[in-house]
Protein backbone atom coordinates (compact mmCIF):
# COMPACT_ATOMS: atom_id res chain seq x y z
CA UNK A 1 0.00 0.00 0.00
CA UNK A 2 1.11 3.25 -0.36
CA UNK A 3 2.54 5.37 2.64
CA UNK A 4 0.83 8.01 3.52
CA UNK A 5 2.68 9.22 6.44
CA UNK A 6 4.84 12.90 5.49
CA UNK A 7 8.05 12.36 4.95
CA UNK A 8 10.99 13.86 3.31
CA UNK A 9 10.84 14.77 -0.44
CA UNK A 10 12.51 11.80 -1.65
CA UNK A 11 11.55 8.45 -3.48
CA UNK A 12 10.88 7.20 -0.30
CA UNK A 13 7.77 9.25 -0.11
CA UNK A 14 6.14 7.06 -2.23
CA UNK A 15 5.42 3.10 -2.20
CA UNK A 16 4.89 2.13 -5.40
CA UNK A 17 3.51 -1.63 -5.79
CA UNK A 18 4.52 -3.81 -8.45
CA UNK A 19 1.39 -4.24 -10.43
CA UNK A 20 -1.93 -2.11 -10.55
CA UNK A 21 -5.49 -3.51 -11.18
CA UNK A 22 -8.37 -1.50 -12.88
CA UNK A 23 -10.53 0.60 -10.87
CA UNK A 24 -14.43 -0.69 -11.54
CA UNK A 25 -16.99 -0.33 -9.70
CA UNK A 26 -15.15 0.86 -6.55
CA UNK A 27 -12.94 -2.06 -6.32
CA UNK A 28 -9.30 -2.79 -8.28
CA UNK A 29 -9.78 -5.60 -10.60
CA UNK A 30 -7.75 -7.21 -12.91
CA UNK A 31 -7.62 -6.84 -16.74
CA UNK A 32 -8.55 -9.48 -19.28
CA UNK A 33 -5.53 -7.38 -21.76
CA UNK A 34 -1.70 -8.40 -21.89
CA UNK A 35 -0.65 -5.89 -18.52
CA UNK A 36 1.88 -3.49 -19.41
CA UNK A 37 4.88 -1.31 -18.19
CA UNK A 38 4.68 1.98 -16.72
CA UNK A 39 8.65 3.48 -16.66
CA UNK A 40 10.32 6.55 -15.20
CA UNK A 41 11.43 7.80 -17.95
CA UNK A 42 14.45 9.66 -16.05
CA UNK A 43 16.17 6.16 -15.76
CA UNK A 44 13.92 4.08 -18.03
CA UNK A 45 13.63 1.55 -15.17
CA UNK A 46 10.38 -0.01 -14.98
CA UNK A 47 7.98 1.56 -12.20
CA UNK A 48 5.05 -0.84 -12.31
CA UNK A 49 3.10 -3.32 -14.30
CA UNK A 50 -0.56 -1.78 -15.00
CA UNK A 51 -3.54 -4.04 -15.77
CA UNK A 52 -4.62 -3.59 -19.59
CA UNK A 53 -8.49 -3.50 -20.09
CA UNK A 54 -9.99 -5.25 -23.70
CA UNK A 55 -13.08 -4.04 -24.50
CA UNK A 56 -15.31 -6.43 -22.13
CA UNK A 57 -13.72 -4.48 -18.73
CA UNK A 58 -14.49 -1.33 -20.73
CA UNK A 59 -18.41 -2.76 -21.27
CA UNK A 60 -17.72 -3.53 -16.81
CA UNK A 61 -16.54 -0.39 -16.17
CA UNK A 62 -19.09 1.26 -18.12
CA UNK A 63 -22.15 -0.97 -17.08
CA UNK A 64 -20.68 0.37 -13.11
CA UNK A 65 -20.81 3.96 -14.26
CA UNK A 66 -24.28 3.58 -15.61
CA UNK A 67 -26.05 1.83 -12.41
CA UNK A 68 -24.39 4.39 -9.91
CA UNK A 69 -25.51 7.30 -12.35
CA UNK A 70 -29.22 5.53 -12.13
CA UNK A 71 -29.31 4.84 -8.59
CA UNK A 72 -26.93 7.14 -6.70
CA UNK A 73 -25.05 9.96 -8.50
CA UNK A 74 -27.62 11.21 -11.15
CA UNK A 75 -31.01 11.83 -8.23
CA UNK A 76 -28.49 12.98 -5.29
CA UNK A 77 -28.64 16.50 -4.73
CA UNK A 78 -25.93 18.63 -5.48
CA UNK A 79 -25.39 19.63 -2.33
CA UNK A 80 -24.71 15.83 -1.38
CA UNK A 81 -22.42 15.76 -4.73
CA UNK A 82 -20.45 19.22 -3.34
CA UNK A 83 -19.99 17.03 0.04
CA UNK A 84 -17.73 14.42 -1.85
CA UNK A 85 -16.12 17.05 -4.36
CA UNK A 86 -14.57 19.05 -0.94
CA UNK A 87 -13.42 16.20 0.80
CA UNK A 88 -11.51 14.93 -2.70
CA UNK A 89 -10.55 17.79 -2.96
CA UNK A 90 -9.21 17.52 0.79
CA UNK A 91 -7.20 14.32 0.54
CA UNK A 92 -5.60 15.51 -2.45
CA UNK A 93 -4.69 18.11 -0.27
CA UNK A 94 -2.80 15.69 2.61
CA UNK A 95 -1.57 13.58 -0.06
CA UNK A 96 -0.25 16.72 -2.10
CA UNK A 97 3.62 15.77 -1.24
CA UNK A 98 2.85 11.84 -2.16
CA UNK A 99 1.23 12.86 -5.32
CA UNK A 100 4.01 15.09 -6.39
CA UNK A 101 6.69 13.02 -6.33
CA UNK A 102 4.31 10.18 -8.10
CA UNK A 103 3.64 12.03 -11.25
CA UNK A 104 7.76 13.35 -11.26
CA UNK A 105 8.47 9.85 -11.21
CA UNK A 106 5.80 8.65 -13.67
CA UNK A 107 5.61 11.63 -16.15
CA UNK A 108 9.64 13.41 -15.76
CA UNK A 109 8.38 16.51 -14.82
CA UNK A 110 10.18 18.72 -11.93
CA UNK A 111 9.05 17.87 -8.50
CA UNK A 112 9.22 21.90 -8.47
CA UNK A 113 6.27 22.15 -10.91
CA UNK A 114 3.93 18.83 -9.97
CA UNK A 115 4.25 19.96 -5.72
CA UNK A 116 3.72 23.75 -6.74
CA UNK A 117 1.56 23.86 -9.95
CA UNK A 118 0.24 20.57 -10.90
CA UNK A 119 -1.13 19.00 -7.66
CA UNK A 120 -2.34 22.62 -5.94
CA UNK A 121 -4.28 22.78 -9.50
CA UNK A 122 -5.79 19.67 -8.96
CA UNK A 123 -7.11 20.28 -6.15
CA UNK A 124 -8.41 23.91 -6.96
CA UNK A 125 -10.04 22.06 -9.71
CA UNK A 126 -12.19 19.98 -7.18
CA UNK A 127 -13.02 23.06 -4.67
CA UNK A 128 -14.15 25.58 -7.47
CA UNK A 129 -16.69 22.39 -9.06
CA UNK A 130 -17.73 21.56 -5.37
CA UNK A 131 -18.82 25.54 -5.40
CA UNK A 132 -20.55 24.57 -8.45
CA UNK A 133 -22.58 21.38 -7.81
CA UNK A 134 -25.34 22.87 -5.73
CA UNK A 135 -25.77 26.09 -7.45
CA UNK A 136 -26.72 24.55 -11.37
CA UNK A 137 -29.49 26.26 -10.69
CA UNK A 138 -28.26 29.40 -10.83
CA UNK A 139 -25.92 29.25 -13.16
CA UNK A 140 -28.17 30.91 -16.15
CA UNK A 141 -28.44 27.57 -17.51
CA UNK A 142 -32.55 27.63 -16.76
CA UNK A 143 -33.74 26.43 -13.55
CA UNK A 144 -33.30 22.64 -13.55
CA UNK A 145 -30.18 21.82 -15.74
CA UNK A 146 -29.88 18.04 -15.55
CA UNK A 147 -26.70 15.89 -16.33
CA UNK A 148 -25.80 14.04 -19.45
CA UNK A 149 -25.06 10.46 -18.10
CA UNK A 150 -22.08 8.52 -18.44
CA UNK A 151 -18.84 10.23 -19.35
CA UNK A 152 -16.31 8.34 -21.27
CA UNK A 153 -12.95 10.46 -20.55
CA UNK A 154 -9.74 9.89 -22.59
CA UNK A 155 -6.60 11.86 -21.63
CA UNK A 156 -2.90 12.61 -22.39
CA UNK A 157 0.68 12.19 -20.23
CA UNK A 158 1.91 15.38 -20.11
CA UNK A 159 0.10 16.26 -17.24
CA UNK A 160 -1.70 13.34 -16.05
CA UNK A 161 -3.40 14.22 -12.40
CA UNK A 162 -4.24 17.77 -13.45
CA UNK A 163 -5.86 16.69 -16.65
CA UNK A 164 -7.93 14.18 -15.03
CA UNK A 165 -9.03 16.61 -12.39
CA UNK A 166 -10.17 19.13 -15.79
CA UNK A 167 -12.06 15.73 -16.80
CA UNK A 168 -13.90 14.74 -13.63
CA UNK A 169 -14.48 17.62 -11.24
CA UNK A 170 -17.13 19.04 -13.64
CA UNK A 171 -18.83 15.70 -15.04
CA UNK A 172 -19.05 14.75 -10.63
CA UNK A 173 -20.58 18.02 -10.09
CA UNK A 174 -22.88 18.35 -12.55
CA UNK A 175 -23.95 14.93 -11.55
CA UNK A 176 -22.43 12.64 -14.45
CA UNK A 177 -20.70 9.37 -13.96
CA UNK A 178 -17.24 8.63 -15.46
CA UNK A 179 -15.03 6.45 -17.03
CA UNK A 180 -11.69 7.90 -17.39
CA UNK A 181 -8.53 6.37 -19.24
CA UNK A 182 -5.22 7.96 -18.23
CA UNK A 183 -2.30 7.63 -20.99
CA UNK A 184 -0.18 4.51 -21.06
CA UNK A 185 3.17 5.95 -19.48
CA UNK A 186 1.18 7.59 -16.81
CA UNK A 187 -1.31 5.41 -15.64
CA UNK A 188 0.24 6.15 -11.48
CA UNK A 189 -1.05 9.13 -10.07
CA UNK A 190 -4.77 8.45 -11.73
CA UNK A 191 -4.75 5.22 -9.62
CA UNK A 192 -3.85 7.26 -7.13
CA UNK A 193 -6.79 9.14 -7.01
CA UNK A 194 -9.09 5.99 -7.41
CA UNK A 195 -7.74 5.25 -3.94
CA UNK A 196 -8.49 8.40 -2.78
CA UNK A 197 -12.26 8.08 -4.46
CA UNK A 198 -12.15 5.03 -1.66
CA UNK A 199 -10.94 7.04 1.10
CA UNK A 200 -13.33 9.34 0.27
CA UNK A 201 -16.36 6.80 0.36
CA UNK A 202 -17.58 8.09 -2.75
CA UNK A 203 -19.86 5.62 -4.00
CA UNK A 204 -18.75 2.72 -6.20
CA UNK A 205 -19.28 3.15 -9.67
CA UNK A 206 -19.08 7.07 -9.93
CA UNK A 207 -15.66 7.02 -10.94
CA UNK A 208 -13.74 3.92 -13.14
CA UNK A 209 -10.68 4.29 -14.09
CA UNK A 210 -9.39 1.81 -17.30
CA UNK A 211 -5.80 1.73 -17.92
CA UNK A 212 -4.47 1.01 -21.40
CA UNK A 213 -3.54 2.53 -24.66
CA UNK A 214 -5.11 3.57 -27.81
CA UNK A 215 -7.54 0.39 -28.21
CA UNK A 216 -8.74 0.62 -24.62
CA UNK A 217 -9.60 4.44 -25.59
CA UNK A 218 -11.03 3.35 -28.27
CA UNK A 219 -13.13 0.64 -27.52
CA UNK A 220 -14.16 3.28 -24.29
CA UNK A 221 -15.53 6.53 -26.55
CA UNK A 222 -16.59 4.09 -28.87
CA UNK A 223 -18.80 2.41 -26.38
CA UNK A 224 -22.62 2.25 -26.74
CA UNK A 225 -23.18 3.18 -23.25
CA UNK A 226 -21.18 6.63 -22.56
CA UNK A 227 -23.66 9.62 -23.58
CA UNK A 228 -20.81 12.39 -23.57
CA UNK A 229 -16.96 12.10 -25.05
CA UNK A 230 -14.09 14.45 -23.76
CA UNK A 231 -10.44 13.95 -25.22
CA UNK A 232 -7.41 15.60 -24.70
CA UNK A 233 -4.85 14.21 -26.63
CA UNK A 234 -3.55 14.73 -30.32
CA UNK A 235 -5.50 16.50 -33.68
CA UNK A 236 -4.93 13.18 -34.92
CA UNK A 237 -6.71 10.95 -32.75
CA UNK A 238 -8.94 13.58 -31.94
CA UNK A 239 -10.14 13.57 -35.60
CA UNK A 240 -10.73 10.05 -35.47
CA UNK A 241 -12.91 9.97 -32.64
CA UNK A 242 -14.70 13.04 -34.00
CA UNK A 243 -15.45 10.80 -36.68
CA UNK A 244 -16.36 7.54 -34.97
CA UNK A 245 -18.71 9.61 -32.24
CA UNK A 246 -20.21 11.40 -35.53
CA UNK A 247 -23.59 9.81 -36.11
CA UNK A 248 -24.10 8.73 -32.61
CA UNK A 249 -25.96 10.12 -30.04
CA UNK A 250 -22.73 11.16 -28.09
CA UNK A 251 -21.62 14.59 -27.17
CA UNK A 252 -18.20 15.42 -27.84
CA UNK A 253 -15.49 18.10 -26.38
CA UNK A 254 -11.94 18.00 -28.15
CA UNK A 255 -8.22 19.72 -26.34
CA UNK A 256 -5.85 18.79 -28.91
CA UNK A 257 -2.57 20.78 -30.16
CA UNK A 258 -1.48 23.88 -30.23
CA UNK A 259 1.39 25.86 -31.90
CA UNK A 260 1.24 29.17 -29.90
CA UNK A 261 2.90 32.29 -30.61
CA UNK A 262 4.42 34.36 -28.15
CA UNK A 263 4.76 38.12 -29.45
CA UNK A 264 6.75 40.49 -28.00
CA UNK A 265 7.03 44.19 -28.99
CA UNK A 266 9.68 46.45 -28.90
CA UNK A 267 8.15 48.51 -25.48
CA UNK A 268 8.19 45.08 -23.87
CA UNK A 269 10.57 45.01 -20.80
CA UNK A 270 12.76 42.54 -22.15
CA UNK A 271 14.10 40.54 -18.91
CA UNK A 272 10.05 39.65 -18.21
CA UNK A 273 9.59 39.01 -21.68
CA UNK A 274 12.60 36.50 -21.65
CA UNK A 275 11.08 34.91 -18.11
CA UNK A 276 8.05 34.39 -20.31
CA UNK A 277 9.62 32.62 -23.11
CA UNK A 278 11.39 30.79 -20.87
CA UNK A 279 8.28 29.45 -19.18
CA UNK A 280 6.23 29.58 -22.34
CA UNK A 281 8.70 26.50 -24.10
CA UNK A 282 10.95 25.08 -21.11
CA UNK A 283 8.12 25.36 -18.69
CA UNK A 284 7.01 20.55 -18.60
CA UNK A 285 9.69 19.96 -21.26
CA UNK A 286 7.74 22.00 -23.62
CA UNK A 287 4.94 19.07 -23.39
CA UNK A 288 2.26 21.45 -23.13
CA UNK A 289 -0.38 21.90 -25.85
CA UNK A 290 -0.74 25.56 -25.11
CA UNK A 291 3.16 25.99 -25.11
CA UNK A 292 4.78 29.37 -26.85
CA UNK A 293 6.47 27.28 -29.38
CA UNK A 294 6.79 30.02 -31.86
CA UNK A 295 8.71 33.14 -30.34
CA UNK A 296 7.51 36.04 -32.51
CA UNK A 297 9.79 39.28 -31.48
CA UNK A 298 9.96 42.82 -33.61
CA UNK A 299 12.87 43.56 -35.67
CA UNK A 300 14.10 45.96 -33.33
CA UNK A 301 14.56 44.21 -30.63
CA UNK A 302 15.36 40.64 -31.55
CA UNK A 303 19.09 40.72 -31.50
CA UNK A 304 18.81 41.95 -27.97
CA UNK A 305 15.86 39.57 -26.84
CA UNK A 306 17.69 36.63 -28.45
CA UNK A 307 20.96 37.63 -26.59
CA UNK A 308 19.14 37.60 -23.22
CA UNK A 309 17.07 34.50 -23.73
CA UNK A 310 20.57 32.84 -24.81
CA UNK A 311 22.08 33.82 -21.62
CA UNK A 312 19.20 32.76 -19.57
CA UNK A 313 18.47 29.52 -21.14
CA UNK A 314 22.30 28.71 -19.96
CA UNK A 315 21.28 28.91 -16.85
CA UNK A 316 18.39 26.13 -16.89
CA UNK A 317 19.09 23.08 -14.90
CA UNK A 318 18.31 19.79 -17.00
CA UNK A 319 18.28 16.46 -15.34
CA UNK A 320 16.77 14.68 -12.15
CA UNK A 321 13.26 15.65 -11.77
CA UNK A 322 13.40 14.58 -8.42
CA UNK A 323 16.07 17.55 -7.69
CA UNK A 324 14.91 20.51 -6.57
CA UNK A 325 16.93 22.80 -8.36
CA UNK A 326 15.86 21.42 -11.73
CA UNK A 327 14.23 23.24 -14.27
CA UNK A 328 13.73 21.09 -16.92
CA UNK A 329 13.11 17.14 -16.24
CA UNK A 330 13.06 13.82 -18.73
CA UNK A 331 11.20 13.78 -21.90
CA UNK A 332 8.31 11.84 -21.33
CA UNK A 333 8.77 8.32 -23.65
CA UNK A 334 11.39 6.97 -25.96
CA UNK A 335 8.69 7.98 -29.18
CA UNK A 336 8.57 11.36 -28.09
CA UNK A 337 11.77 12.14 -27.79
CA UNK A 338 11.86 10.20 -31.30
CA UNK A 339 9.44 13.01 -32.65
CA UNK A 340 11.22 15.78 -31.07
CA UNK A 341 14.66 14.73 -32.79
CA UNK A 342 13.18 14.24 -35.99
CA UNK A 343 11.32 17.62 -36.18
CA UNK A 344 14.83 19.49 -34.87
CA UNK A 345 16.59 17.60 -37.53
CA UNK A 346 13.86 18.79 -40.20
CA UNK A 347 14.17 22.59 -38.50
CA UNK A 348 17.96 21.97 -39.38
CA UNK A 349 17.87 20.26 -42.85
CA UNK A 350 15.23 23.41 -43.73
CA UNK A 351 17.94 25.44 -42.70
CA UNK A 352 17.18 27.08 -39.54
CA UNK A 353 19.71 27.92 -37.34
CA UNK A 354 20.07 25.31 -33.99
CA UNK A 355 21.67 26.47 -31.12
CA UNK A 356 20.80 25.17 -27.38
CA UNK A 357 23.35 25.92 -24.50
CA UNK A 358 26.19 23.77 -23.04
CA UNK A 359 24.40 20.86 -21.33
CA UNK A 360 25.57 17.47 -19.86
CA UNK A 361 22.62 14.98 -20.22
CA UNK A 362 22.14 11.83 -18.09
CA UNK A 363 22.96 9.07 -19.70
CA UNK A 364 19.95 6.88 -18.80
CA UNK A 365 16.58 7.43 -19.61
CA UNK A 366 15.17 9.84 -21.86
CA UNK A 367 16.56 13.79 -21.97
CA UNK A 368 16.71 16.62 -24.79
CA UNK A 369 18.56 19.46 -24.48
CA UNK A 370 16.63 22.92 -24.64
CA UNK A 371 16.73 24.26 -28.04
CA UNK A 372 15.77 27.31 -30.39
CA UNK A 373 16.05 27.66 -33.76
CA UNK A 374 16.87 30.90 -35.60
CA UNK A 375 16.25 31.92 -38.88
CA UNK A 376 12.59 30.07 -39.03
CA UNK A 377 10.57 30.95 -41.77
CA UNK A 378 6.70 29.92 -41.92
CA UNK A 379 6.98 27.60 -44.55
CA UNK A 380 9.40 25.53 -41.99
CA UNK A 381 8.15 22.16 -40.24
CA UNK A 382 9.45 23.55 -36.89
CA UNK A 383 7.19 26.21 -36.98
CA UNK A 384 4.33 24.56 -38.59
CA UNK A 385 4.15 21.42 -36.72
CA UNK A 386 3.69 20.89 -32.81
CA UNK A 387 6.98 19.53 -31.45
CA UNK A 388 5.71 18.56 -28.24
CA UNK A 389 9.29 19.38 -26.50
CA UNK A 390 11.72 22.24 -25.16
CA UNK A 391 12.33 23.84 -28.65
CA UNK A 392 11.72 27.30 -29.64
CA UNK A 393 11.22 28.66 -33.10
CA UNK A 394 12.02 32.20 -33.35
CA UNK A 395 10.40 34.14 -36.27
CA UNK A 396 10.61 38.29 -36.92
CA UNK A 397 8.20 41.01 -37.31
CA UNK A 398 7.74 44.66 -38.41
CA UNK A 399 4.34 45.60 -37.49
CA UNK A 400 1.79 44.89 -35.33
CA UNK A 401 -0.57 43.80 -38.01
CA UNK A 402 2.33 41.33 -39.74
CA UNK A 403 2.49 39.87 -35.82
CA UNK A 404 -1.05 39.14 -35.84
CA UNK A 405 -1.00 38.05 -39.98
CA UNK A 406 1.96 35.58 -38.35
CA UNK A 407 0.36 34.53 -34.98
CA UNK A 408 -2.11 33.18 -36.99
CA UNK A 409 -0.50 31.16 -39.40
CA UNK A 410 -1.44 28.16 -37.99
CA UNK A 411 -3.74 25.67 -37.94
CA UNK A 412 -4.44 25.80 -34.54
CA UNK A 413 -5.51 27.97 -32.29
CA UNK A 414 -5.17 27.35 -28.71
CA UNK A 415 -3.11 29.87 -26.87
CA UNK A 416 -1.41 33.01 -27.57
CA UNK A 417 1.15 35.78 -25.61
CA UNK A 418 1.48 39.45 -25.90
CA UNK A 419 4.63 41.21 -24.31
CA UNK A 420 3.82 44.95 -24.75
CA UNK A 421 3.96 48.03 -22.10
CA UNK A 422 0.77 49.26 -24.02
CA UNK A 423 -2.75 48.16 -22.78
CA UNK A 424 -4.87 49.61 -25.75
CA UNK A 425 -2.32 47.14 -27.60
CA UNK A 426 -2.73 44.23 -25.61
CA UNK A 427 -6.57 44.97 -26.58
CA UNK A 428 -5.75 45.17 -30.01
CA UNK A 429 -4.18 41.95 -30.25
CA UNK A 430 -6.54 39.99 -28.69
CA UNK A 431 -9.08 40.76 -30.12
CA UNK A 432 -7.35 39.74 -33.69
CA UNK A 433 -5.75 36.95 -32.21
CA UNK A 434 -7.34 33.36 -32.80
CA UNK A 435 -6.87 31.72 -29.94
CA UNK A 436 -8.68 30.66 -26.74
CA UNK A 437 -6.49 31.97 -24.58
CA UNK A 438 -4.25 34.98 -24.95
CA UNK A 439 -2.05 36.04 -21.89
CA UNK A 440 -0.45 39.54 -21.64
CA UNK A 441 2.99 40.05 -20.15
CA UNK A 442 2.76 36.82 -18.40
CA UNK A 443 2.46 33.03 -20.25
CA UNK A 444 0.71 29.43 -18.70
CA UNK A 445 -1.33 30.44 -16.26
CA UNK A 446 -4.37 28.75 -15.21
CA UNK A 447 -7.48 28.89 -13.19
CA UNK A 448 -10.55 26.66 -12.33
CA UNK A 449 -12.09 30.05 -12.92
CA UNK A 450 -11.37 30.37 -16.23
CA UNK A 451 -12.27 28.42 -19.37
CA UNK A 452 -9.80 26.51 -21.21
CA UNK A 453 -10.05 25.52 -24.51
CA UNK A 454 -9.28 25.98 -28.65
CA UNK A 455 -10.25 27.46 -32.06
CA UNK A 456 -9.69 25.68 -35.39
CA UNK A 457 -7.80 22.24 -35.07
CA UNK A 458 -7.18 22.79 -31.03
CA UNK A 459 -10.86 21.81 -30.61
CA UNK A 460 -13.84 22.84 -29.17
CA UNK A 461 -15.35 22.92 -26.07
CA UNK A 462 -14.09 24.75 -22.94
CA UNK A 463 -13.06 23.44 -19.91
CA UNK A 464 -12.85 24.93 -16.50
CA UNK A 465 -14.79 28.06 -15.43
CA UNK A 466 -19.19 28.27 -15.70
CA UNK A 467 -18.69 27.82 -19.58
CA UNK A 468 -17.02 23.96 -18.72
CA UNK A 469 -20.32 22.71 -17.35
CA UNK A 470 -22.16 23.49 -20.59
CA UNK A 471 -20.65 19.79 -21.71
CA UNK A 472 -21.36 17.92 -18.64
CA UNK A 473 -25.21 19.45 -18.80
CA UNK A 474 -28.49 19.57 -20.66
CA UNK A 475 -29.71 22.44 -20.41
O1 LIG B 1 -1.04 11.24 -28.36
P1 LIG B 1 -2.38 10.41 -28.43
P2 LIG B 1 0.48 10.67 -28.25
C1 LIG B 1 0.36 15.62 -29.33
C2 LIG B 1 1.84 15.93 -29.27
C3 LIG B 1 2.46 14.58 -29.26
C4 LIG B 1 1.53 13.81 -30.17
C5 LIG B 1 1.52 12.33 -29.99
O2 LIG B 1 2.21 16.66 -30.42
O3 LIG B 1 3.76 14.58 -29.77
O4 LIG B 1 0.26 14.33 -29.86
O5 LIG B 1 1.29 11.97 -28.64
C6 LIG B 1 -5.32 7.73 -26.30
N1 LIG B 1 -9.10 6.26 -29.45
N2 LIG B 1 -0.27 15.65 -28.03
O6 LIG B 1 0.71 9.64 -29.29
O7 LIG B 1 -2.16 9.13 -29.15
C7 LIG B 1 -3.95 7.43 -25.73
O8 LIG B 1 -3.91 6.13 -25.19
C8 LIG B 1 -9.15 6.72 -28.19
C9 LIG B 1 -0.87 16.89 -27.65
O9 LIG B 1 0.72 10.29 -26.86
O10 LIG B 1 -3.42 11.35 -28.91
C10 LIG B 1 -3.80 8.53 -24.71
O11 LIG B 1 -4.52 8.22 -23.53
N3 LIG B 1 -8.06 7.06 -27.49
C11 LIG B 1 -1.73 16.74 -26.48
C12 LIG B 1 -4.47 9.72 -25.38
O12 LIG B 1 -5.32 9.15 -26.38
C13 LIG B 1 -6.86 6.93 -28.06
C14 LIG B 1 -1.37 15.79 -25.45
C15 LIG B 1 -3.52 10.71 -26.04
O13 LIG B 1 -2.65 10.02 -26.90
C16 LIG B 1 -6.73 6.45 -29.38
C17 LIG B 1 -0.81 14.57 -25.98
C18 LIG B 1 -7.92 6.11 -30.10
N4 LIG B 1 -7.90 5.69 -31.36
C19 LIG B 1 -0.25 14.56 -27.21
N5 LIG B 1 -5.41 6.44 -29.70
C20 LIG B 1 -2.35 17.97 -25.93
N6 LIG B 1 -3.04 18.75 -26.74
O14 LIG B 1 -2.29 18.23 -24.74
C21 LIG B 1 -4.74 6.89 -28.63
N7 LIG B 1 -5.60 7.19 -27.63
Amino acid sequence: AFEYAPAPESRDIVDIRPSYGLFVGGEFTGGRGEPFKSVNPANEETLAEIARADAADVDRAVAAARAAYDRVWGPMPGRERAKYLYRIARLVQERARELAVLESIDNGKPIRESRDVDVPLVAAHFFYHAGWADKLPYAGFGPDPRPVGVAGQVIPWNFPLLMLAWKIAPALACGNTVVLKPAETTPLTALAFAEICQQADLPPGVVNIVTGAGETGRALVEHDGVDKVAFTGSTEVGKLIARAAAGTRKRLTLELGGKAANVVFDDAPLDQAVEGVVNGIFFNQGHVCCAGSRLLVQESVADALLERLKARMATLRVGDPLDKNTDVGAINSAAQLDKIRMLSEAGEAEGAGRWSPPCELPQRGFWFAPTLFTGVAQSHRIAREEIFGPVLSVLTFRTPAEAVEKANNTPYGLSAGVWTEKGSRVLWMAERLRAGVVWANTFNKFDPASPFGGYKESGFGREGGRHGLEAYLNV
